[in-house]
């Protein structure tokens, strides 16, 4: 869905006032996914025109934009085979932080790391500027290509950086840190292919001593090569056909070739490593081509000290990540074991496993960033509920994670079952506000929280397309689930295998296996040695929600577990009322209701359900394939004026979460980002 045809985006920008934003394009396909935020900062970024998908964004971002004033942006496009000027892969990051004046080292790709680190003396180097940045400082980065990493090597051990500091872009200037280096060596082997002699070189060989910090815990062929004979593995991809279990990656002219699994198979969008000869080969002649390889694992893990790092404006792309979250330093683009991190504006894109790991979740903001196309999960982060009392306090607003799981990781759960735009474990308190999950593939989720969460706060999201389930919040607990938008997901709309959770207001159209799973989980705490799993499945409050065109086979499922003890649908709800059903026909399916597992009761209408199990009396249900929505074809989600009674009064708490005000019974998403009011 992304084209090969990359222009280069340059801008210039001029800010008038805040408030309104201006856009112009001079030359180039490209779409404007436009954010004019408060507080003096202003993100832009770009994406082929292609992808569509995000031009919706640009709209409901603009439309927004209507206080007084203005502020005018003019993107330059055009083409560029320089692998050094951003930015060649067609994403474009504007980000405007002011330059601070005192405290701040200058890192720019003319720099040196012999100079000292003023405007006029930049260095060259990320580590060189961690060692120079005072404590509470700020690196500032000049626009560019940094084929860096700061994480150095030592007794074959990853060594993380322990200092406070804020790294940013230069006002408006576009930053990548990215994970290959520029290969132009390349031999034909008179077969209509060329090869590189490849070592893998800072992965993979020299870090086998997991879990105490190590890279790559397994080889390939992963199961029983003995470590050190390289290259490394992702386990869980080995087993899913067509999976690139491999971390090694190739860029040709900034797109990226297919890793395939024999030589016989290649052509000229793929590639091969030849484990034995220690050799990459091509199917296409790199003459007049930029060939770029993937040679880093990672770019910077801070671990120890006060924490308090501020990310911002800039993007990574292209290291050569790690499946392996527990135990592993390489999870992550960054690996972050310090409270209190801020990413705000960046980027992570084509990253060969995750973007992001979190190993102390505590206090972390993740806000207006972009997560696109990394090969795992892009965003893990694990918080301390199974451990402590102490409350996390996560903030994830105004994301947009899409397209992730790029590597169909997690087929076999080997290593991790983990897939998902953004997974959470452990996670005591945190607010998922205003995000989108687009797109995941594989089998992954769009945003899932798992293993004793609690008081997770999820509203106003949006999240379709993603091939598992929308959003999945599991054996965890005390969640507040209201004015979601889901739709278009592989699995359910919404999974909810958790107690005490409020869910309002959602609207769940046409997910393939149904609009809710409400279920108890075949573990229960205590029992087989399970610790970090939260109550069996109680307590739920379930009302307002819109449930339209799910699927044939039924709207919504409600199920007990295979072993005891457990609950089941006869004692999850508090309250389970004012649900409006969108079906096909009045053949299809209402409600599954499985309690016990060997009752499977198929309720085709609500005059039943209601006879049989006290629960829905006000509810509605419509069997005529219509549906509520202004225009579902058109991509309004939002609900006709008029089209369903009114609800229950939506909870002050739910109220207060959606940001309404109390004393609202409507029904459906309320507000939702993008594009929802
Ligand atoms: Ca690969
Ligand atoms: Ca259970």
């Amino acid at each position: 869905m992304w084209g090969l045809l990359l222009p280069v985006l340059r801008s210039t920008r001029r800010i008038k006032k805040q408030g309104l934003l201006l856009i112009s394009i001079i030359s180039g396909l490209v779409v404007i996914t436009g954010y004019m935020f408060a507080q003096g900062i202003n993100r832009v970024s770009l994406f082929e025109a292609e992808t569509g998908t995000l031009s919706n964004v640009c709209t409901s971002r603009v439309d927004d934009a209507t206080a007084a004033g203005a502020a005018a942006v003019t993107f330059v496009c055009t083409p560029t085979a320089n692998p050094d000027t951003p930015d060649p892969t067609g994403v474009l990051i504007a980000a405007i932080y002011p330059v601070p004046t005192t405290q701040a080292v200058f890192l720019s790709t003319n720099g040196n790391d012999a100079n000292t680190g003023t405007e006029a003396q930049p260095v060259a180097t990320l580590s060189r500027a961690i060692s120079l940045v005072p404590s509470g400082g700020t690196i500032v980065v000049r626009g560019g290509v940094y084929r860096d990493s700061a994480v150095a090597l030592s007794n074959n051990r990853l060594q993380p950086v322990s200092k406070r500091f804020t790294l940013q872009s230069y006002l408006s200037e576009q930053v990548w840190f990215d994970g290959t280096d520029r290969v132009t060596s390349w031999t034909s082997d008179g077969s209509g292919r060329w090869y590189t002699s490849w070592d893998t070189p800072t992965f993979c060989h020299h870090f086998q001593n997991f879990p105490a910090g190590g890279y790559y815990s397994q080889v390939w062929p992963w199961n029983g090569t003995p470590a050190g004979q390289g290259p490394c593995v992702h386990p869980d991809m080995v087993l899913a056909a067509g999976a690139d279990a491999d971390p090694q990656m190739i860029f040709a002219d900034g797109s990226m070739l297919t890793q395939v699994r024999s030589l016989a198979v290649i052509n000229t969008s793929s590639f091969y490593h030849d484990v034995t000869q220690k050799r990459l080969y091509i199917g296409l002649n790199p003459s007049g081509r930029t060939l770029e390889v993937t040679k880093r694992a990672m770019a910077l893990a801070l671990e120890g000290g006060s924490g308090g790092n501020i990310i911002r404006g800039v993007g990574f792309r292209r290291y050569a990540t790690n499946q392996k979250h527990e135990g592993s330093y390489t999870a992550g683009v960054l690996m972050l074991n310090v409270p209190n991190v801020t990413l705000e504006n960046t980027i992570f894109l084509d990253n060969a496993g995750g973007a992001v790991s979190y190993v102390n979740s505590t206090g972390m903001t993740l806000r207006r960033n972009v997560f696109l196309r990394n090969g795992y999960t892009a965003v893990l982060a694990n918080g301390t509920s199974n451990t402590s009392t102490t409350t996390n306090g996560a903030t994830i607003e105004e994301n947009l994670f899409i397209d992730n799981n790029a590597g169909l990781y997690g087929e076999g759960c080997l290593a991790s079952c983990g897939q998902a735009g953004m997974k959470l474990a452990h996670m005591n308190g945190f607010v998922l506000k205003n995000n989108l999950f687009e797109g995941q593939r594989g089998t992954a989720h769009g945003f899932w929280c798992d293993l004793q969460c609690k008081s997770g706060v999820m509203v106003n999201n949006v999240f379709r397309s993603n091939t598992g389930n929308g959003l999945y919040y599991e054996v965890s607990e005390s969640g507040i689930i209201a004015s979601n938008l889901s739709h278009d997901n592989g699995e359910y709309g919404i999974k909810l295998g958790s107690a005490t959770t409020k869910l309002y207001n959602n609207t769940v159209v046409k997910n393939a296996q149904g609009g809710f799973l409400i279920y108890d989980d075949d573990r229960s705490p205590g029992i087989g040695g399970w610790t970090d799993i939260s109550a069996n499945t109680t307590g739920l409050e379930v009302a307002n929600n819109v449930l339209v065109l799910n699927n044939t086979v039924a709207n919504h499922l409600l199920r007990t577990s295979d072993t005891s003890p457990n609950t089941g649908p006869n004692t999850f709800f508090t309250y389970y009322d004012h649900n409006a059903y969108f079906r096909a026909s009045a053949s299809v399916p209402l409600t599954i209701w499985k309690d016990p597992m060997s009752t499977n009761s198929v309720f085709y209408s609500l005059p039943t359900l209601i006879s049989s199990k006290s629960r829905e009396q006000n509810s509605q249900d419509f069997t005529d394939n219509s549906n509520p929505l202004v225009n579902m074809q058109g991509g309004n989600y939002g609900i006709r004026p008029g089209a369903l009674s009114s609800g229950a009064q939506i909870p002050a708490d739910v109220a207060s979460a959606i940001g309404i005000s109390f004393g609202t019974s409507d029904k459906g998403a309320l507000k939702y980002w993008p594009n929802g009011q």
